[in-house]
């Protein structure tokens, strides 16, 4: 049974995680946010120990990694992105592999210091890229893979529309500051992003026509694709015919074919925690092109 500990504990996401552990079999033994809202941990994993401050998390992690019987085989981190790359580089020094959330980091320089820390520690790190594990996606990529296979110089002509509607919270947020969350390309952006690079293979050409606080679009191609995509987190721009009944819409549209995978999500993290658990998780290597794609339109001067 794996042992677990978990970094942003009292946020959005981080109740996946704790579901996934449960689910998997695992135990969390210990979490830490700077926050104190995180009673939904009673829920999951009433025995684990909860700390607000760093300095008394690390210091009980370190004590359970002195013995074979109680150490901490993972650290789950769920914390902002501008963190990520200090928590990870942390939490692998503390002797444990990592799962941590998408964007991995910022900017893909950092992801060549976690890949350094991960040859000094000989510990491993694992990004969250759950669309890749949609069956919608899977199936997709599976068509892909044989037409290509059939016939390699095949284009494909590609519309994505990616809105997950928000309200005025999304901008107080860390997630409104571009500092922090790197904009709404990078901390939404970075699914779809990672989607294309898993179907197609890394991109030639990287347009941004528009980059706002509630919207983005851009073009991409790739040696057998071209791609237009649209990003929003207003809800004015959902489809006509789901406005009102699903915040989010989340579609491919490949020639004539519409991939709509807005649904199907919730068992996405356990998906990837089995997967990680088994040995097939996404290293820092995997994370690299959508990385490197979302830094890029947030430096790239728009293209009008
Ligand atoms: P959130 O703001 O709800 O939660 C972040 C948590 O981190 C908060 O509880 C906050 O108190 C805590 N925190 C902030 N600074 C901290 C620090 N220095 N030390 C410890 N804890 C700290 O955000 P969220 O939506 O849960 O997002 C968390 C991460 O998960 C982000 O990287 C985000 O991009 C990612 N995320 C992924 C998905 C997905 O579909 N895979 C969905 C949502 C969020
Ligand atoms: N919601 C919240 O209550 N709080 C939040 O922080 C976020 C959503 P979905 P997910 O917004 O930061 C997506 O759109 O799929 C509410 C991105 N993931 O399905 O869980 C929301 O208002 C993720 O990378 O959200 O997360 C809805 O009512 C990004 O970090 C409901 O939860 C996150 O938005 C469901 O909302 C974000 C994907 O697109 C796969």
């Amino acid at each position: 049974m794996k042992r677990f500990a978990m970094i942003g504990a009292a946020g959005y996401i981080a109740p996946r995680h704790m579901k996934a552990i449960k689910e998997l079999g695992g135990t969390l033994v210990a979490a830490y946010d700077k926050s104190d809202s995180v009673g939904v941990i009673d829920s999951i994993s009433p025995d684990s120990e909860f700390f607000t401050e760093f300095e008394r998390f690390s210091h009980y992690i370190y004590q359970l990694q002195r013995n074979e019987t109680t150490k901490v085989d993972y650290i789950s981190i769920c914390s902002p992105n501008y963190l990520h790359l200090s928590h990870i580089t942390l939490a692998l020094r503390m002797g444990c592999d990592v799962i941590c959330e998408k964007p991995l980091v910022l900017k893909k320089a950092d992801l060549e210091e976690i890949q350094l820390v991960e040859q000094e520690t000989g510990k491993r790190l694992y990004n969250i890229l759950q669309l890749r594990l949609h069956d919608a996606v899977i199936s997709l990529k599976s068509q892909i893979d044989q037409d290509l296979l059939e016939n390699p110089d095949k284009q494909y002509d590609c519309e994505i529309q990616y809105i997950t509607s928000r309200g005025k919270w999304y901008q107080e947020s860390w997630k409104g500051d571009m500092s922090k969350s790197g904009g709404i390309a990078t901390n939404i952006g970075v699914h779809f992003f990672d989607l294309l690079y898993h179907l197609f293979g890394e991109p030639i050409l990287n347009e941004n026509y528009f980059q706002g606080s509630h919207s983005s679009k851009g073009k991409l191609k790739f040696k057998n694709a071209n791609v237009n995509w649209f990003l929003s987190v207003n809800s004015e721009d959902l489809p006509e015919e789901v406005k009102g009944n699903q915040p989010t819409f989340r579609a491919i549209k490949i020639g004539d074919e519409l991939v709509e995978f807005s649904k199907g999500f919730t068992d996405l993290h356990t998906i990837s925690y089995k997967e990680v658990l088994e040995g097939r998780g996404f290293g820092a290597q995997e994370a690299v092109c959508c990385i490197e794609m979302t830094e890029s339109i947030r430096n790239q001067s728009l293209i009008s």
